[in-house]
This record gives C-alpha cells, structure tokens and sequence, in this order.
C-alpha cells in the first residue's frame, strides 16, 4: 500500500511540475515586443508585448510619460524609428485600404489601436486581444513583425482622416519577434 501511495504521490509530482512549467520550448506561443523609445524629445519611454495563442494575438502596451492624458497608439507601417519625429515609420498601418476609426467600428485602420490613458503618476497602459493580427504569418494583412508602435502626444479622435489628427509623435518602436 505504502508503495501505492508513492507511486501516485510520484505521479501527482509529475503532473505539477509538468503543469507548472512556464518554459517557453513546451508551447506553440508566439512573441514579438516593440521596447518604445523616446521622439521629439519627449522622454517616454515603454514596451509593447505580443503573444499569440490559438490564432488570438493579445497585446500588453505600458507607457511610463511625464505628461497626463489621452495619448493615440497606432501601429504604423514601417518598422523604421531612425527619425528623431518618428516619421520614418511612416503612415498608419492599413493593408486593406479603408478609412480610419476606432478599434472595431464600421472601418478601421488594422494598427488603429486606439488611445493610451496615461495617469497623474506617469503610467499609461492598454491591452487588447485579436484575431485579425498575427505573429510571422504568411498573410500580409495580419503579419505584425516589422511593423511599428507609435505613440502620438494626443488623443486620437477617430474620425479625422488619415490619421486621428493625434499630433507629434513621442514614441516609437519596431515590432520584433522574440
Ligand atoms: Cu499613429
Ligand atoms: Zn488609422
């Protein structure tokens, strides 16, 4: 009995340490992060992270900004943040070619992600989960690598076309696979 007992003990063992496990080589996650630096000057700083399970992308965007309020976060269509204004990464990105909105209206730019609430205390953060990105895929339409996160000092407005009208950029970051 007692051999029993540490049979099953042994197997329940297994079964935690094996359910436990967090080691990114035991599952098919897929991850991409931007590390977000600072454009004109501005001092923010941030990371966007990405991973993707089962087709759902879910992103996780902290913004650390001296500087309170609503902040626009796109994704835009160049992974190039070499310029000091953040222009180098050029437009929102908008594969399918519609008008700019707000994350799940009628139409929407694919990298409209919407506004960043950034708080008395300097933090900002938004999460969202989708189907419509992914991570490395061959479908050009979803593939986020090698595109940008852009912080904007404004609000965007979600009607004001192309863009929001969501002012100077004063964060940037290059998507990259982990
Ligand atoms: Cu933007
Ligand atoms: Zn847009």
């Amino acid at each position: 009995m007692t051999k029993v007992l540490h049979i099953f003990g042994l197997i329940i063992f297994c079964f935690l340490l094996f359910t436990s496990c967090d080691c990114d080589d035991d599952t098919d996650e897929l991850k991409a992060t931007a590390i977000i630096v600072s454009k004109n000057d501005s001092g923010l700083v941030g990371n966007v992270v990405f991973s993707e399970t089962d087709g759902i992308v879910t992103m996780v965007a902290n913004v650390f900004y001296d500087g309170s309020g609503h902040k626009a976060i796109h994704i835009h269509e160049k992974g190039d943040c070499s310029a000091a204004d953040g222009t180098s990464a050029g437009g929102h990105w908008n594969p399918t070619n519609v008008s700019h909105g707000a994350w799940g209206s009628d139409s929407f730019h694919i990298g409209d992600i919407g506004n960043i609430v950034v708080g008395r205390n300097g933090h900002g953060s938004i999460e969202r989960k989708t189907d419509l990105w992914c991570i490395g895929c061959d479908d050009e339409t979803k593939n986020i690598l090698g595109k940008a996160i852009i912080i904007h000092e404004g609000p965007d407005d979600f009607s004001s076309q192309p863009s929001g009208a969501a002012g100077p950029r004063i964060g940037c970051g290059e998507i990259l696979k982990n």
